[in-house]
């Protein structure tokens, strides 16, 4: 029994490194959190939403976006013209400093999901791939889980 235990309790140990080994790599210095697709009812544009903290010491830019889940994904800023709401395609990407943070929120920077292959539900899980630029211009990609939430909390 105290075999046992102490195989268990290593195997943990190991897991707990490897687990540790992998938060200390390269993508982890990206962290993207609460993000989360706003379900609008139809087969319209959805919006994606996301904080993307740039924990390297480099600036990184976001260049683009994909998923599987539909047929093309934008980069969009909502803007207030002539007391307008607008949205602008973000050409360049998004530049994040090193040790800085931003938001794509409604009314602001957002994911502009386009054309949903399958019907979503609030609840579901959906892949995106973001594509990152770093200063060497080398372009990585990382997949990220997007919750589907209602449009009004
Ligand atoms: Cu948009």
């Amino acid at each position: 029994m105290k075999k046992i235990t102490l195989a268990l309790l290593t195997a943990l140990l190991i897991a707990g490194g490897v687990l540790w080994i992998w938060t200390t790599t390269a993508p982890e210095a990206l962290v993207i959190d609460q993000a989360r697709i706003r379900l609008v009812a139809g087969s319209g544009p959805q919006g994606g939403y996301f904080s993307l903290h740039n924990r390297t010491s480099t600036a990184v830019t976001l260049q683009s976006a994909s998923s599987p889940a539909f047929a093309r994904v934008m980069l969009h800023q909502t803007r207030i013209r002539d007391g307008q709401s607008e949205m602008q395609s973000l050409q360049d990407g998004v530049t994040v400093a090193p040790g800085e943070s931003i938001e794509f929120v409604p009314g602001g920077m957002h994911l502009m999901l386009m054309q949903a292959l399958q019907p979503l539900q609030v609840g579901d899980s959906v892949p995106v791939v973001l594509e990152f630029a770093g200063q060497d211009q080398q372009v990585q990609s990382f997949t990220h889980q997007f919750v589907v939430v209602p449009l009004t909390p």
